[in-house]
């Protein structure tokens, strides 16, 4: 297990000494004390990554140079898949076949990213057809610089290659912090990194608190980009630190995504589907589909199936067989997501089932998950994200209400509708305002597919080409082609 910051190819102890304790949220033990960064970590880290790119060649090395590194991140991960996976259920919380899952999707994010960078040499640049037949245009992708890339603990070491992969093949270098909470298997992926040869100051991981080395990262003036994944009020701080020196921004922010479930839908399959959608995780995925919304003719049966099924959840530690539902990851969000369900009580809502710590179990952050009815549309319970196993379920009559309740929220980053009718599916998801659209399922994740939020929920997309283009600066030539003079 590491311990240290990755800066400049180097395992080095922070300059001031700092230590933060990384606790197992499923037995409420320390696991390991990491490196707290500071500013001046901050500092040696970007002027790495600065030097990197600008002087020691990484942008300057061909797509097909850079994806081999990236392919042997991604092999080095996949050899290493169920150690690290544990390492992700002991820091996170989460059952480990969904963060077997995750590395496994990590490392095919960096090989995703190898295919991408290869383009790049294919297709650099772009003719662009002018109104004035004196001059030729192409337009060149490069990449922008040195990314400052600042991630969540719901998913530690998939959100990491979210970011780093995209950067590493558009030619940008990086300084990640991962959250303080879940630093392990990023620290993880920067051993893999250093194993596959990635040259010094490429790849840059600096631990320890948001506030301090994340502030550092963002304030820092030779840092170009940032892109940021996590909570609204952050994703504030972030873009105003960017506006100041017009960093380049892209954010992945909070939501409260609506799952619409006409009165046509198989029942099994919409509780299937929305169970995955909300309790996944425990809950804590940005994209979780915590707005139920039932057609009235079904109502009554889907949620008596609902919450029989929800009953049934096997909840325990990550690393038993059989766990659906581990830990939420830290005890301020066990105790944050227990007062948004007192919250709801207090407003006049139904805890149908779960809401409270499961019998049998006096450590851990551990939760029954929760079914809510009855929440009223101005309680905090329906508005706000609460990032826990806590579903409000409520009926409407006709479509139109349907999409009027699930657009009206200041989120928009994903929403999902079940019905056999397919014009109607399809009229729903063009109603939608989100930027992510699941028909007749719910949270199904693609590297291919473009990820990212419409209103508060974000600006900019990752994964997919567009991850990619987060990246990359656009450049114009024109030239002067004729003896005309001007
Ligand atoms: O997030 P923070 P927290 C939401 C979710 C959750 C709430 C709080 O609702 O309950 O946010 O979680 C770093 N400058 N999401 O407090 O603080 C921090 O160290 C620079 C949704 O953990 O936003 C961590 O690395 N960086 C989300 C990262 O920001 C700063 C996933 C995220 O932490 C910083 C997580 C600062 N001033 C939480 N302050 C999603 N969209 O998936 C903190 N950080």
């Amino acid at each position: 297990m590491r311990s240290e910051l990755y800066i400049d190819g180097q395992w080095v102890k922070p300059i001031k000494g700092g230590t933060c304790e990384v606790i197992n949220p499923a037995t409420e033990e320390t696991i390991q004390t990491i490196g707290a960064a500071t500013a001046e970590d901050v500092d040696v880290a970007v002027k790495a990554a600065r030097r990197a790119f600008d002087k020691d060649g990484w942008p300057k090395l061909s797509g097909a140079q850079r994806a081999k590194y990236l392919r042997a991140i991604a092999n080095g991960i996949r050899a290493r898949q169920s150690e690290i996976a544990r390492l992700e259920v002991l820091d996170n919380g989460k059952p480990f076949p969904e963060a077997d899952w995750d590395i496994a999707d990590a490392a095919g994010c960096f090989d995703f990213y190898a295919g991408l960078a290869e383009q790049l040499d294919n297709n650099p640049q772009e003719t662009i057809v002018l109104s004035d037949d004196r001059f030729i245009s192409k337009a060149v992708k490069e990449p922008i610089g040195v990314a400052g890339a600042i991630i969540p603990w719901n998913y530690p070491l998939l959100m990491a290659a979210w970011k780093v992969a995209p950067a590493l093949a558009a030619g940008c270098t990086v300084v990640l912090k991962p959250a303080e909470l879940t630093s392990l298997t990023a620290l993880e992926l920067a051993a893999v990194a250093d194993e596959a040869g990635l040259p010094a100051g490429v790849l840059n991981i600096v631990t320890g608190a948001g506030s301090v080395a994340g502030q550092a990262i963002i304030d820092h003036q030779q840092v170009d980009k940032l892109a940021f994944t996590g909570s609204g009020p952050v994703g504030s701080k972030i873009m105003a630190a960017a506006a100041r020196d017009i960093k380049r921004v892209s954010l992945e922010l909070g939501g409260k995504s609506p799952f619409v479930v006409f009165e046509d839908a198989d029942i099994d399959e919409a509780v299937e589907w929305v169970m995955f959608g909300i309790f996944w995780n425990q809950g804590q995925v940005c994209s979780a589909t915590s707005r139920v919304l039932v057609h009235e003719a079904i109502y009554d049966r889907l949620l008596a199936r609902l919450i029989e099924e929800t009953n049934k959840i096997k909840i325990g530690n990550g690393l038993e067989e059989g766990v659906l539902l581990g830990p939420l990851v830290s005890k301020r969000q066990y105790e944050q997501v227990i007062a948004a369900i007192e919250g709801a009580r207090k407003a006049g809502a139904t805890v149908a089932c779960g809401g409270r710590r499961p019998d049998g179990f006096d450590k851990g952050y551990y939760l029954r998950p929760a079914v809510l009815t009855d929440v009223p549309l101005d309680s905090d319970a329906w508005v706000e994200e609460i990032f826990g196993p806590v579903v409000c379920v409520r009926p409407f009559k006709t479509e139109e209400e349907a999409i009027k309740l699930a657009n009206d929220s200041r989120f928009g980053l994903a929403a999902a509708v079940m019905s056999k009718d397919d014009v109607r599916v399809e009229r729903v998801a063009a109603a939608f305002r989100a930027g992510i659209v699941w028909i007749n399922c719910s949270q199904p994740t693609f590297t291919e597919a473009p990820w990212g939020g419409y209103k508060e929920s974000g600006i900019g997309r990752e994964l997919g080409r567009w991850g990619l283009e987060n990246y990359l600066e656009t450049k114009q030539i024109t030239r002067y082609i004729t003896d005309k003079p001007w």
